[in-house]
């Protein structure tokens, strides 16, 4: 906590410590809170960095001891490091602290969950357990040493030595301070082994607490086909012996890279088929695999400092978009993305919370692991192969693999080998690195004399800092269909980077319909004024799966804002365009499922907006309610058959195939509910004996409020299971009718089970009643209250989940009068509490601009 004037750092700012470090040991004698730290560090004066200071940074440490060259020393101490005079030449520095990790709840640095310790150093948690260099590009070879009377004493690398109460691991591989980790406990072990493509023979263990052993075999089998794809897509074995895996119940984030000892929330790797959703299995699998991908992406070639953040989590986001792809659905997974980065980070990018992919400047770099950094990072990539060609993208790879081995790099570098192996210029491209915001794209077309000719205009709004945007370069997919429905040209890529730029397209028989931005290849918002004929007509005939979605995604906004603004009728012609769709059996199930979609009610809130009409949350909850309940009417005949083919018999797989079945059913669900009140859904509670059913079911009936007895079964069934409380805290607030949210979630914040010092269990409650948007937005501000006040007690625990939840509240300016006053009212609150965090004050002061 700083009660001190919050300081900036700029990257402009970037300076190289003045000191390398060759080896680093460290010694830990573990207590709850009296944890004893041992450090040994050699440094030699870094020949490349300006004169300065010796100094180390340090938080919530009692120094007991410092020693230079085995002589104590008095160093300057203050709130965030110290300070000491030291020899011109290289040097030994120990140095002894004191810790408490019980008492550490803000779950950064070591701490304790569930009777373990484990540590968080990603960013810069490192500094709460010793004095150090905490930074980036300061890269050494650590050898840990964890005293401790507990069965399992784990840390990074490969394990040297193991005695009675201790453990000693070495790391050979150079690394910064916020990949170091350690975990001690009363674990058990689900073991396996991978043989690499060099025939050496890795261990592979996933630690969990005991009962939970049932629950990594999927994990495994996710860890395994990781490490086979990154060798045969990306020439990348794996480096030491043993790879480590563990699950822990208080965690902020997902999961963490730490070499070879990789750390999760215990919700992103145990799986079962009775307690997690198909959901889940993709989402555990993608992000073992990406946490996996990290050991290259991330430790080998590592960040040079905190703005290159996207440098390593871009580049695996895509690496890990890439491997769903390859194991699952392409389209379906791409359509998954696409969703998610106009749900997620869109917003961002159009609200005051708008940064750069490569921010440049930051108060706490905790608040910039966003979905600018992850998702657009990984979008910017994405653009990149298209541009080059994927030859060209495996060549650069292999280069940025080969020069930067062992680097703490930057974008530069990153760029730098795409325009080694290709000979392009990419300094236009860097704007998507430098510049905030979403590009708008305009399109308007003619057609003459056989020629079609595309104009596109680029613009990007202003963001914070940013008042004046350049052109971008934008891979623009585009194919183009007759009249019949034939694609008369093929996706061709157009590059646009001029501010207004024409393509022509000759020799053509009929004026073409086209298809624009395919596989949304560039992340942009497309401006065209296509008629409802046409968005029909490409839903029907487009051969690019996510325009074909996007055509349905089109017609439904066109739909609602109709529905909403002109009291209009649903517009049946889309809607016939999407039974002929739902009743082509060719089609995959899980793309029809998705198809069953349409805009959620932020997203109608966010068009509404752009279109100039102030959102009324209501309005829109009750035009979606009027239009499911006459697609449940207009396709009765429908939902049996396409029941049908939603139904599994074979035993349960977390598969593609079947999970893409199950959607399918669930979709179906969701309208036959509207028809028989949930009897259904009812049956299907009672008889699932998966997850995926039983939550799904369960969904129906808080939505249609008959869900009292089902919610007490549930609750009796899982009580015990921490995982799957979260999914019940989490449903009924999330699924419920407007008006029950704030109340339920106020009795739920009083339920004995209500641990809100664990971050999933706060998110369950109080983050599924921010994703209720009508719930959340009720008129008289009690949503808005009921988070502000949890969010004021959080702070003092945990400020990196606090500052998280702000953003709720970053679109609070597309509303009202009325809910903006409310809104400020409670973000001045936050904001003038006393001691807030960093973290917090932040992101509060950046939402109220
Ligand atoms: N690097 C991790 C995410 C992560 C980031 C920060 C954390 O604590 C502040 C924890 C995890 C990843 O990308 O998976
Ligand atoms: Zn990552």
């Amino acid at each position: 906590m700083k009660d001190a004037a919050p300081v900036t750092i700029h990257l402009k700012d970037y300076t190289p410590f003045g000191w390398q470090l060759s080896d680093v040991h460290l010694t830990f004698h573990l207590a709850p809170r009296s944890t004893r730290v041992v450090s040994k560090i050699h440094f030699t004066p870094n020949p490349e960095a300006p004169a300065q200071d010796f100094f180390l940074h340090g938080e919530q440490l009692t120094l007991i001891r410092a020693a230079i060259d085995g002589v104590d020393v008095t160093p300057e101490v203050t709130e965030d490091g110290l300070r000491c005079a030291v020899p011109d030449g290289p040097f030994l520095w120990e140095c002894e602290v004191e810790i408490a990790p019980a008492d550490n709840t803000a779950l950064e640095g070591l701490y304790m969950s569930s009777g373990m310790y484990c540590t968080q150093c990603e960013a810069e948690g490192f500094r709460k357990i010793t004095y150090f260099p905490d930074r980036p590009d300061v890269m050494s070879v650590f050898t840990v040493r964890v005293e401790g009377d507990l069965p399992v004493l784990l840390s990074n690398g490969n394990s040297v030595q193991r005695g009675d109460g201790f453990a000693e691991w070495h790391d050979p591989w150079p690394k910064p301070a916020y990949l170091f980790a350690l975990v001690a406990g009363d674990l058990v072990n689900h073991p396996d082994s991978f043989t690499t493509m060099n025939g050496r023979k890795v261990k592979l263990n996933i630690w969990v607490r005991p009962g939970d052993e049932g629950k990594c075999a999927f994990g495994m089998e996710a860890l395994k086909k990781s490490m086979r794809w990154d060798e045969e897509v990306y020439g990348r074995e794996y480096d030491l012996e043993v790879f480590n895996i563990v699950a822990v119940d208080d965690f902020n984030m997902g999961a963490m890279e730490n070499k070879g000892l990789n750390i999760f929330n215990s919700s992103c790797v145990l799986a079962s088929p009775e307690t997690s959703t198909d959901d889940n299995f993709e989402r555990i699998e993608s992000i073992i695999a990406h946490e996996y991908f990290h050991n290259w992406t991330g430790n080998r070639i590592t960040c040079r400092d905190w703005f290159q953040l996207c440098l390593k989590e871009g580049l695996t986001v895509f690496r890990d978009q890439q491997f769903t792809k390859d194991i699952r659905s392409a389209p379906v997974k791409r359509i998954d993305d696409v969703a998610s980065l106009r749900g997620r980070q869109f917003p961002e990018d159009q609200g005051p919370l708008a940064h750069p992919v490569r921010p440049e400047s930051f108060q706490e770099i905790n608040n910039f692991y966003t979905a600018t950094v992850y998702d657009k990072g990984a979008e910017v990539i994405g653009m990149l192969k298209t541009l080059v060609g994927d030859e060209a993208y495996a060549k650069a790879l292999t280069l940025y693999f080969d020069r930067h081995d062992g680097d703490a790099a930057t974008i530069e570098d990153w760029l730098k080998v795409f325009e080694d192996t290709t000979g392009r210029d990419l300094a236009q491209f860097k704007r998507w690195y430098s510049q905030a915001g979403t590009p708008r794209v305009s399109v308007t077309e003619d057609w003459a004399d056989g020629t079609y000719t595309l104009t596109f205009a680029q613009t990007t709004r202003p963001t914070p800092g940013q008042p004046e945007k350049a052109p971008q370069v934008i891979p623009m997919a585009v194919g183009l269909l007759n009249p019949n429905g034939d694609e008369v040209v093929p996706t061709r890529v157009l590059e646009i980077t001029e501010e207004t730029q024409s393509f022509r397209f000759d020799e053509l028989a009929a004026r073409p319909i086209p298809s624009i931005n395919r596989g949304f290849s560039a992340p942009v918002v497309l401006d065209r004024d296509s008629s409802s004929e046409e968005r029909a007509f490409l839903l029907a005939h487009d051969t690019d799966p996510v325009n074909r979605w996007e055509a349905s995604l089109l017609l439904g906004r066109d739909c609602l804002f109709a529905m909403i603004t002109e009291n209009a009728g649903p517009d049946v012609a889309w809607l016939d365009g999407l039974e002929r769709v739902l009743r082509d059996r060719d089609l995959d199930p899980a793309f029809r499922a998705m198809m069953m979609g349409w805009p959620s009610q932020n997203e109608m809130a966010q068009v509404l907006f752009e279109r100039g009409v102030t959102p009324d949350p209501d309005a829109i909850f009750a035009a979606q309610e009027t239009l499911t309940q006459f697609k449940a009417e207009r396709w009765a005949d429908l939902l049996p058959s396409l029941a049908a083919e939603g139904t599994v018999d074979a035993a349960y797989r977390p598969d593609a195939d079947q999970s893409g079945k199950r959607a399918l059913g669930s979709a179906v669900l969701a309208l036959t509910t509207r028809l028989d009140g949930g009897k259904a859904a009812q049956a299907q509670f009672e008889s699932a004996d998966n997850m995926t059913l039983q939550l799904s079911a369960l969904g129906q009936l808080v939505r249609v409020g008959k869900d009292q007895d089902a919610l007490a079964a549930f609750e009796a069934q899982w009580c015990k299971d921490r995982l799957v409380m979260d999914k019940w805290f989490g449903l009924q607030v999330g699924a419920t009718a407007p008006d029950n949210v704030v109340p339920r979630a106020t009795a739920l914040t009083q339920h004995a089970d209500f641990d809100w010092k664990n971050p999933n269990r706060f998110r369950a409650v109080l983050g599924a009643m921010a994703m209720n948007h009508a719930g959340f937005h009720r008129k008289d501000g009690a949503g808005y209250a009921l988070l502000t006040e949890w969010l004021i007690k959080l702070d003092d625990l945990n400020p990196q989940t606090t500052a998280r939840m702000c953003s709720a509240f970053q679109t609070w300016k597309r509303y009202d009068a009325d809910r903006q006053a409310l809104i400020r009212v409670q973000l001045e609150r936050l904001r003038d509490k006393p001691k807030l965090s960093r973290d917090t004050a932040e992101m509060v002061a950046r939402i109220l601009g």
